[in-house]
């Protein structure tokens, strides 16, 4: 454990010190020129309790977009010493700002995720998250540098010098998205390079949904422990939330400065744990852009019940999708979780797929998914019928499926796309 104390701190301390950097959070949102103009007037912040937190409103993407980039930022510019943006869809991106104090705060909470994966100081990491606007490269360098590893500043793409890379310089952690690591073993497999017998021990997989399903294929073809990091730009980046390799069920929210709710994304009521919703962050220390009850967009589940690890904070279930994210398809909701699942619990097709919209007179939804190695013709058919079938029975809804053959479709460089539009009819 990279900070044993806090880590493990009682429940009754931490709730003391959660109370503690709230109160001071106040002053913080007080120098925000948003929030001055949201929060003085409506609503009585001075002493308000961390336990009454679900009376005070909601910050979204939206308003982060409506006042880019420093109507957010409660410091004085000279005390910005470093930007990041968020991958964002169209139009502006959202653009955070750290102080010196907020970047050592990361770096402690990407050390404390490392370890959590079993990374020991003296170890080397290979960090294939870009390096960039985007936090995960950044992040995770910071955090490997602060437990006392060597990082390999990989960042992302070029995977066949990525795979020479980790060949030579025998690291034992790999730091990518989900799908990248997946490439990864591909390609070794491609040149004639058993991914199995690399020297990687642990991987800190995340920035985009994945499933249990890919979990246990990663960890097969690369003989690793594979474990899940979450984060957000807005909140800090990569490790706001890390799955421990004693419980491997939940992700604990660094939560001595991050206050965690999970809301009704449709009424924004508080959710008990156990119940899924939307996840709702509170920083509780950022100096240069604070956010109050910020909607992730992320739909997971809060579990307080004791861990193995002895780590004390509250874990976060993987993360099944984005409320954005959810297709609708004849009215139907569908996660492309859910479809990942049913995908790679067939052991002939691979774990690269897209789901693809295309014209029809209703809505379209067809499944392009790789064979995990070429398939005999005539098995192709028959296969197609029977994985359409478990997707209409698990989804409840028909979603046709065509098979590709391995290594036809894209491979993602950073986050996977899994959802492609081909209609051309206006919407
Ligand atoms: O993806 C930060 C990050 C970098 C996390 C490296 C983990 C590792 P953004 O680009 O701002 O930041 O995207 C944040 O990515 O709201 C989720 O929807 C999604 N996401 C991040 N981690 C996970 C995960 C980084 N482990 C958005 N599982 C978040 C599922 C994830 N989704």
């Amino acid at each position: 454990m990279f900070q044993p104390d806090v880590e493990m701190l009682p429940r009754a301390d931490l709730t003391r010190l959660q109370e503690e950097r709230w109160r001071r959070l106040f002053e913080r949102l007080e120098r925000s020129p948003f929030y001055q103009g949201r929060l003085t007037l409506s609503h009585s912040i001075k002493d308000h309790p961390l336990d009454a937190v679900a009376d005070l409103p909601f910050t979204r993407k939206k308003d982060l977009r409506d006042h880019y980039p420093w109507g957010l930022v409660a410091v004085e510019r000279e005390r910005v010493v470093r930007l990041h943006a968020s991958s964002g869809t169209g139009g502006k991106p959202t653009v955070v700002a750290y102080t010196r104090g907020d970047l050592a705060v990361w770096a402690e909470l990407c050390a404390r995720a490392l370890a959590m994966a079993g990374a020991r100081p003296g170890d080397r990491i290979h960090n294939a998250y870009g390096y960039g606007l985007f936090t995960g490269g950044l992040g995770l360098h910071q955090g490997a540098e602060a437990l006392g590893a060597a990082v390999v500043p990989a960042s992302g793409g070029a995977t066949r010098r990525q795979v020479t890379l980790i060949a030579d310089l025998e690291p034992d952690g790999l730091c990518c998205t989900p799908s990248f690591a997946w490439a990864l073993a591909e390609t070794m497999r491609e040149i004639g390079y058993d991914p199995r017998e690399t020297s990687l021990r642990y991987g800190v997989f995340g920035a985009e949904p994945w499933t249990e399903a890919l979990r246990e294929r990663i960890e097969s073809a690369l003989a690793i422990e594979a474990l899940d990091i979450y984060g957000l730009s807005e909140i800090v980046g990569p490790g706001v939330a890390m799955e421990c390799r004693e419980g491997r069920r939940g992700l604990h929210v660094a939560e001595d400065h991050i206050y965690p709710e999970v809301v009704n994304p449709a009424t924004g009521e508080v959710l008990p744990p156990g119940e899924r919703g939307e996840l709702v962050l509170t920083t509780l220390s950022k100096e240069a852009m604070p956010l109050l009850r910020y909607r992730t967009g992320d739909l997971v589940s809060l579990y307080d019940d004791e861990c193995p690890c002895g780590r004390t904070h509250r874990r976060i279930s993987r993360v099944l999708g984005r409320a954005d994210d959810m297709l609708i398809v004849r009215g139907v909701n569908v996660f492309p979780s859910e479809v990942e699942r049913v995908l790679l619990s067939f052991g002939q097709l691979g774990a690269q797929y897209q789901l693809v919209w295309e014209d029809g007179r209703l809505d379209r939804l067809r499944v392009e998914v790789e064979a995990s190695a070429v398939l005999p013709t005539a098995q192709v058919a028959p296969l197609e019928r029977a994985v359409t079938e478990r997707l209409r029975q698990e989804l409840g809804v028909r979603v046709e499926t065509t098979i590709v053959a391995p290594m036809s479709l894209p491979r993602p460089e950073g986050k996977a796309v899994r959802v492609v539009d081909r209609r051309t009819r206006a919407r």
